[in-house]
């Protein structure tokens, strides 16, 4: 086990939102490659559930026209299926929840949150764009899905520093409903090596049990900023009521995916590409600074 994850406690990683100090909590996130921020997500909740649960109803009433894929089914708007568990009354649960910036203006407002820009900006420099478009991972009640350990980077490995992640809590979350867990000092243990499992790309659990992270347990609103390569995951869903988080991604300016993935199959595909990668169509909203010409040639 390294030596950061049994020293560091929840409070080493821990600020408030209301007196939030952006330099010290990028060097909490520069030390620990993670950074809790309680109650930042707290003023866009309520539309944000209401948009997740409308989300929630389309989802099921179009789940029998999902289409299969590599990493499960994906109905018409966009919502990622996994397997069920043998409890359920239907064969498929939801992972992935078509709720992003073009359905929810609560998602997009919230990832334009001046103090978590302010951190991001102290953390990634001055011009940020937004990566990917916003991203609800669903954990169904009663049983809804584990997301094993693992790093971002597995997914989309990045040219220079890679995205910062920031989860938010969409409702109280403990260890019965799905706390996420983190390596904290794993960004810097370089790319891991993943293998297929059941929530897609993960470590291998023999090697990366549950006990090697700290579970971050928080109230709906609570952020936890995170980077690409910190190793994170978390348990199934053992309560009566379903377990959303929503997750803002940026990244600086001039930065770009060389590997994606999803499983290792693909992944090794697209490692053959990865001299060829370019920021070229990557462009994300610029949600800081300004981006300079150049930084779009390479
Ligand atoms: O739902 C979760 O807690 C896991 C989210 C996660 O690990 C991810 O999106 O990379």
């Amino acid at each position: 086990m390294s030596s950061s994850s049994t020293t560091v406690s929840i409070q080493d990683l821990e600020m408030s939102a209301d007196d939030m100090d952006a330099s010290k909590g990028a060097e909490i996130y520069q030390e620990h490659g993670c950074l809790v921020v309680r109650g930042l997500m707290k003023p866009y909740l309520e539309t944000l559930n209401r948009d997740i649960a409308q989300a929630v109803i389309e989802s099921l009433e179009l789940l029998d026209q999902a289409k299969q894929v590599p990493e499960g089914w994906v109905t018409p708007n966009g919502t990622l299926f996994l397997p069920a568990p043998k409890s359920f009354d239907r064969d498929k649960q939801i992972m992935v929840l078509a709720v992003s910036y073009y359905s929810s203006s609560a998602f997009l407002q919230s990832a334009l949150e001046p103090r978590a820009l302010d951190l991001v900006e102290a953390i990634l420099g001055p011009n940020i764009e937004l990566f990917l478009n916003g991203q609800c991972l669903y954990k169904e009640a009663v049983g809804g899905h584990p997301k094993n350990l693992h790093q971002d980077s597995a997914y989309f490995e990045h040219k220079f520093e890679g995205p910062c992640g920031m989860l938010s809590y969409a409702v109280d979350t403990d260890l019965v409903n799905g706390a996420l867990h983190v390596v904290p000092g794993s960004h810097r243990y370089g790319s891991l090596q993943h293998v297929d499992t059941f929530s897609h790309l993960g470590l291998n659990s023999d090697e990366w049990p549950w006990e090697r992270a700290m579970p971050i347990t928080g109230e709906a609103g609570d952020s936890i900023f995170f980077h690409v390569k910190t190793i994170h995951g978390s348990k199934e869903n053992n309560s009566p009521s379903p377990r959303p988080v929503f997750i803002n991604r940026y990244r600086a300016a001039e930065d770009y995916v060389v590997i994606s993935g999803t499983t290792t199959e693909n992944r090794a595909e697209n490692e053959k590409r990865a001299e060829q990668a370019k920021k070229e169509n990557q462009r994300g909203l610029m949600v800081r600074g300004f981006r300079a010409f150049h930084a779009t040639q390479s």
